[in-house]
């Protein structure tokens, strides 16, 4: 159990404030938004780890430090970590395990949305179960929460458990910014625009060092450009249309 003060801590009272505030989480131009791998200790007592989604602040407690926080996990026991609950926030429970208890662990490309069951506040256990967690081992825990919009948004967030639940780590996280809309465990959205193609060296141009790989490779795959496996004018092809500055 948390304190009273904590609790009244919850998302809808500082809403606003998070609206205010200018989001530091990396995000794409599709409906993922991923934090990147932040790998941040959760401190093992009461207050653990706040995570604003959106703003992408987060900070092990108290709340009061994190304005319209959406996950925490805190907790000193050494066989499961507690997953306390803002208004309108829940864990969602693995869809393979029973209806009997809160279980958290769930598979890559799980999707998590409107379909998932969700309790409030919960527990990722360690144990055997289905949808139960791993010592040293790695899983994912599906979650919703109200975004600034007052609307519910559907995430997922990696955590690392070490040799018991009171060492745990939060590896990174990711939630849909589109209202309502699923999100499957893992996605953190399309992958990032390729580097300057062509830019064997890495200076920043695509010029006359960068062809000179495309001829020394001649035939092989080692200059190979556009992936068909092998180097010719094809690839030649895509130093020059670029040729220069690279973007
Ligand atoms: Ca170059
Ligand atoms: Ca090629």
């Amino acid at each position: 159990m948390k304190t009273r003060s904590q609790r009244l801590l919850g998302h809808f009272s500082v809403c606003a404030a998070a609206m205010a505030t200018v989001a530091t989480a990396s995000q794409s131009d599709a409906a993922v938004v991923h934090s990147g791998v932040i790998n941040v200790v959760i401190q093992a007592n009461i207050d653990g780890l706040y995570v604003n989604c959106q703003t992408g602040q987060y900070l092990n407690g108290p709340g009061s430090g994190v304005p319209g926080w959406d996950v925490n996990p805190y907790g000193t026991s050494l066989t499961g970590v507690s997953l306390y609950a803002a208004t309108g926030t829940g864990y969602m429970r693995n869809p393979g395990a029973g209806t009997s208890t809160s279980r958290t662990n769930i598979a890559a490309r799980t999707a998590i949305g409107a379909a998932s069951f969700f309790y409030g506040s919960s527990n990722a256990t360690i144990g055997t179960l289905v949808g139960q967690w791993t010592a040293n081992s790695t899983g994912i825990f599906g979650f919703k929460f109200l975004a600034a919009d007052g609307l519910t948004h559907y995430g997922w967030a990696r955590m690392s458990i070490g040799a018991n639940a009171a060492t745990r780590t939060l590896v990174e996280y990711a939630w849909n910014d589109v209202a309502g809309v699923t999100i499957n465990a893992g996605d953190v959205g399309p992958p990032p625009p390729p580097a300057c193609s062509g830019d064997f060296n890495l200076d920043g141009f695509r010029d006359g060092l960068d062809m000179a790989v495309i001829l020394s490779g001649w035939g092989t795959a080692s200059g190979d450009l556009n992936s068909d496996g092998t180097t010719d004018g094809l690839d030649m092809a895509v130093i020059l249309s670029g040729w220069g500055t690279c973007p």
